[in-house]
C-alpha cells in the first residue's frame, strides 16, 4: 500500500499528540522523534507533512519552515497580532500594548488595535495614539454592533493572536464577530487560561475559512522571554513610525531619550509622533538599559 503524505496545520498539541487540519478534516498525529530532534518542538499554527494513515490518524514527517513564531504564546505563523483596548472598564494601559507591539514588531508580525466598548466612553485618546502608527484601527461596540464587520474582515484569511487585559471585552466581541460559533461566553479565553496553569501550549481556533484565532488571557505573561532577546539599541527601529525621523537627530548616536535637536522629540513636539508612544519608547529604552545580561 501506498504512503500518503499530506501537508497539514497544526492546531494543539500535548505530549507530542497534535491536532492537524488538512482540507477541513482533523487528524490526529503523533510525530516522530526524529522531527522533533531536528526541527525542534511543534507549536500551534505550524505547518507539518504527515502521513495519513486512512483512519483519522496521521504521522508526523516533517516540520515547515516558519515564518515567525512567539514564544508566549507559544504559536507559529502568526499573520497579526490584534490588541483589544477600552476607553475604560479596564481602563487602557498603552505602555502594556506598546510593549506587546514591540515584540510582534520584533518578529515581523503586524500589529492592529480593536479598541472596544465604544459605547461606554470616549475613544479620541487611543484613536490620536495609535492613528499616528502603522497598525490598523478597528472601533468597535459589542452593545451597538458599531465596527463588528470591519473587526471580522480584519480577522479573516489570517492566524491571529487576539490579546488585551481582562475584562477588556474580548470573548463577547468575539460572539459578536462570529455569532455562529455560539461559543460560551468566556469560552476561548478561559479555556486556554485553564491550559495555562498545566501546561505551556496554546491551541487554535478556527472561525472560517483560513481563519484562526489564538487568543490569551492578559498581558501579564510577556516579559521575561522579551527581555532575553531585546537590545535597548535596536528599539527604536520597533516603533516603525519613529523611522522617518531618525535622519533629523543632531547626533547619530542619539539614543531619542533625552538629547537636544532630536528628530523623535521633535516629532513629538509637531504631534507627528504621539507622546504616549514616545513615553513608552523611553521607559522601555530604560529598562532594557538597566537589565545586565552578561550576569
Ligand atoms: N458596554 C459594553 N460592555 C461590554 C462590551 N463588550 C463587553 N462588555 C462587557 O464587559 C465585560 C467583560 O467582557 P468579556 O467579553 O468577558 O471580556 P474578556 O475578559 O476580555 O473576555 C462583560 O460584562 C461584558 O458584558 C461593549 O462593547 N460595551
Ligand atoms: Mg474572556
Ligand atoms: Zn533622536
Amino acid at each position: 500500500m501506498s504512503i500518503i503524505e499530506k501537508k497539514g496545520l497544526v492546531l494543539s498539541g500535548k505530549n507530542g499528540r497534535y491536532t492537524v487540519e488538512c482540507e477541513n478534516e482533523i487528524y490526529i498525529c503523533p510525530s516522530g522523534t526524529r522531527v522533533r530532534k531536528n526541527d525542534g518542538k511543534i507549536l500551534a499554527g505550524d505547518l507539518v507533512v504527515f502521513r495519513d494513515n486512512g483512519d483519522g490518524n496521521g504521522f508526523i514527517t516533517a516540520l515547515l519552515p516558519r515564518k515567525n513564531f512567539l514564544v508566549r504564546p507559544p504559536v507559529a505563523n502568526i499573520d497579526l497580532l490584534a490588541m483589544v483596548v477600552a476607553p475604560k472598564d479596564p481602563m487602557p494601559y498603552f505602555y502594556n500594548i506598546d510593549l506587546l507591539s514591540v515584540i510582534a514588531e520584533k518578529n515581523g508580525i503586524e500589529c492592529a488595535i480593536i479598541v472596544s466598548k465604544n459605547d461606554l466612553d470616549d475613544c479620541a485618546e487611543i484613536l490620536d495614539i495609535y492613528r499616528k502608527t502603522n497598525f490598523k484601527v478597528v472601533v468597535t461596540s459589542s452593545e451597538n454592533g458599531l465596527g463588528i464587520d470591519e473587526a471580522r474582515e480584519l480577522l479573516s484569511g489570517k492566524i491571529s493572536v487576539l490579546c488585551g487585559a481582562s475584562g477588556v471585552g474580548k470573548s463577547t466581541l468575539l460572539n459578536s464577530i462570529y455569532p455562529y460559533l455560539n461559543l460560551e461566553t468566556g469560552s476561548l479565553s478561559e479555556k486556554i487560561a485553564r491550559g495555562k496553569n498545566t501546561t505551556r501550549t496554546t491551541e487554535l481556533f478556527r472561525m472560517g475559512d483560513n481563519t484562526y484565532l489564538a487568543d490569551t488571557p492578559g498581558f501579564t505573561a510577556v516579559n521575561t522571554e522579551l527581555y532575553c532577546t531585546l537590545d535597548h539599541k535596536e528599539l527604536c527601529s520597533l516603533f516603525p513610525e519613529f523611522d522617518a525621523f531618525k535622519s533629523d537627530c543632531r547626533y547619530a548616536d542619539c539614543t531619542h531619550t533625552k538629547e537636544e535637536e532630536c528628530g523623535i522629540a521633535d516629532a513629538v513636539k509637531n504631534g507627528d509622533i504621539s507622546e504616549s508612544r514616545h513615553e513608552s519608547y523611553k521607559k522601555l529604552y530604560f529598562e532594557l538599559k538597566s537589565i545586565d545580561r552578561y550576569k
